[in-house]
């Protein structure tokens, strides 16, 4: 069949599959528009099939992107240019005409809380960077939805890119195909456009024919216009538009404008030994072991656990006044270093088929391995480094990227919950924040009420990963686990916050803080964490109850020791990992003042400011 011809636009385009003509003409005029300025070869519209699927998996392998991995059924492994291996900050903004829409006043100069460009400086960039930088390549649009496609709390999105790795991994992170755009009809959708920034003929030679532009990366969010614009990076993060950019950054300023919330959450059921179910949402910085928690294998007899998702909760109150999440996402994209057996079970059962593995190391005989993975190599197995090179221990270096990843069907997960595609979404009990906090910040601990809950959210703060040149540990704040994926203002989103506790009717969840990496002086961990932080969970369900199984702390409520369930585990120091130092406190109530002062400022709503105040006054009160 001879390719349609693209005729409105200047130069013809080849038609590769589907027919544009069937699109709905906001559709049309979107591809329109892009084709006419980044000037692709050829369009293709994906129909998400596994035909389709197959064929682009074949021309990745045939280009030499992506390898088959010969120990497992349908896996693959792309080894990215390595200037192209992660999120990056500083090239990723939002455009809106006022600064203060896009982030708060802070006193410093530049705002920790997100990075604002003007639509002058954007427009500027914009056309340095696609007038024809898909010439010479296939433009693929991918028609796509983040939640399952009859939720009312779904929301569609259409990705345009030059990347086929893209196309296959959006299929895994996403509901993908022509039946997206049949429920669309004619509504609102997401526009996504992406380009790995290097038209052909090439202007510089690839490295591990993986195509990116370093140099011109750019991640633009256009929140008033619903579009994405991305430019010179194929990772993840900077590539699939349908999760950071769009579930977090465009979703929570729809959230704010809709009347709920788009949060950086893991969704867990967790069902006791006498039958009854819950659903609690949680956020944790990066390095905390979020999708170990998802995940979890609870040591408490009697006790499941079920994996919704983890990584992006989107929560609406329903008209029971239900505080209802659905998982937007349709796979997981998480790290692989650390992943094993005995840290997260579930995710190597999730990961044994039909994945995209990126900048992992392979094993001699077509397997994966990385730092972490818990099995030692088979005698006459080696290993090539995720750089493509023979790689042994005493190279000094890790053989899998830090922030290598999988990307795998959650549907593949053995505990994903049975209604992680409801349409209502699952209603959610409690809502967790946690940190990686070494000193001074107790196991567990309950907020005294939603404005209190509000506030433990905003004053988040998590250990870093170590890098190389600090020496000692550094503990950054990250409120809601959000700090770089707010899509607005964060002072702005913590009076969205607060005004969720304003309505009448609703059913507030209960908020908690909880850290799974307590220290002692000697630099043990305190609590063994895995599968017994089940033993936080069970608390915090019967807190969930109402039962009276805590006590008042300076912090919020803890519980009390008679009533934490410590069967079977050995000695527990629990004076150490619920101690609330007066000391302590004050130097932690100090770095959130001048936290918010700097960082939020003027923005800060009142309530907040007042919550740090009590908290101010009850560290004064201990002795
Ligand atoms: O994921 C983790 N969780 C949550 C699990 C459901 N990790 C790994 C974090 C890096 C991503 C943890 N690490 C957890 C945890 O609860 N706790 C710790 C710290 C820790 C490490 C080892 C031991 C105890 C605590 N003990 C032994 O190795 C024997
Ligand atoms: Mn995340």
């Amino acid at each position: 069949m001879p390719p349609q011809i693209l005729s409105q636009t200047p130069t013809s385009v080849a038609v590769l599959q589907g027919d544009l003509n069937s699109l709905k003409p906001h559709v049309q005029d979107f591809i329109q528009t892009y084709v006419s300025i980044c000037k692709p070869d050829s369009i293709y519209i994906c129909d998400g099939s596994e035909t389709e699927n197959r064929t682009l998996l074949a021309l990745l392998e045939e280009n030499g992107m992506i390898k088959r991995l010969t120990k497992y059924e349908n896996c693959w492994l792309a080894r990215t240019d390595p200037r192209d291996v992660a999120r990056i900050e500083s090239k990723t903004v939002i455009v809106t005409q006022d600064e203060r829409d896009t982030i708060p006043n802070a006193k410093t100069a530049v705002s920790q809380l997100g990075r604002w460009m003007s639509e002058h400086e954007f427009d500027k960039a914009f056309k340095e960077r696609f007038p024809g930088c898909m010439a010479g390549r296939t433009m693929y649009i991918i028609p796509f939805s983040m939640g399952p496609v009859e939720s009312p709390l779904s929301k569609i999105g259409v990705q345009l890119t030059d990347s086929p790795y893209v196309v296959t991994s959006m299929r895994i992170m996403t509901r993908m195909g022509t039946h997206i755009l049949d429920s669309l009809g004619d509504g609102e959708f997401v526009k996504c456009v992406h380009s790995v920034g290097c038209p052909l003929p090439l202007q510089n030679a690839l490295v591990n024919n993986w195509p990116c532009n370093p140099e011109k990366t750019l991640i633009a969010h256009i929140p008033d216009h619903r579009e994405i614009i991305s430019f010179g990076s194929g990772y993840g993060g900077n590539s699939l538009l349908g999760k950071k950019c769009f579930a977090l950054r465009i979703a929570s300023r729809l959230a704010k404008e809709e009347g709920w919330l788009a949060e950086h959450m893991l969704i867990l059921g967790i069902t006791n030994p006498e039958g009854r179910k819950k659903y609690f949402a949680a956020a944790f910085p990066s390095a905390c072991g979020k999708t170990n928690l998802a995940m979890m294998k609870p040591s408490l007899p009697g006790w499941k656990i079920e994996c919704v998702g983890d990584d992006i909760a989107w929560m609406k109150f329903d008209g029971q006044g239900n505080l209802r999440a659905i998982n937007p996402e349709n796979g997981f994209f998480g790290v692989a270093p650390g992943t094993s057996i005995k840290s997260n079970p579930n995710a190597m059962k999730t990961i044994s088929k039909n994945t995209i593995f990126t900048n992992v190391a392979e094993t001699s005989d077509g397997g994966v391995y990385w730092e972490g993975i818990g099995e030692p190599l088979p005698a006459g197995v080696t290993l090539t480094s995720w750089k493509n090179k023979p790689w042994i221990p005493e190279d000094g270096e890790p053989c899998a990227h830090p922030n290598s990843r999988f990307c795998t069907p959650a549907i593949q997960c053995p505990i994903i919950d049975s209604d992680w595609e409801s349409p209502d979404g699952v209603p959610i009990e409690a809502i967790i924040f946690g940190g990686r906090r070494p000193e001074g910040v107790p196991l567990v601990y309950e907020a005294f009420n939603w404005e209190h809950g509000v506030f433990i959210g905003a004053a988040m703060r998590s250990e870093a990963t170590a890098a190389a040149e600090h020496k000692g540990k550094v503990i950054m704040h990250d409120p809601f686990a959000m700090r770089p994926f707010f899509g607005y203002n964060f002072g702005k989103y913590l009076a969205h916050w607060l005004s969720m506790g304003h309505h009448s009717g609703v059913k507030l969840p209960k908020i908690f803080h909880v850290n799974w990496f307590r220290k002692d002086k000697q630099g043990n961990f305190l609590w063994p964490g895995y599968g017994e932080n089940s033993r936080v969970l069970e608390w915090i369900f019967r807190r969930t109850d109402s039962e009276n199984c805590a006590k008042q702390s300076a912090v919020g409520y803890i519980p009390t020791e008679t009533t934490f369930n410590l069967k079977g585990l050995g000695k527990i120091n629990l004076k150490e990992l619920f101690d609330i130092s007066k000391e302590f406190w004050e130097k932690e109530t100090d770095d959130i003042r001048k936290y918010f002062d700097e960082q939020v400022n003027s923005d800060l709503p009142y309530e907040i400011e007042q919550q740090l105040a009590d908290l101010e006054q009850r560290i004064r009160l201990l002795k």
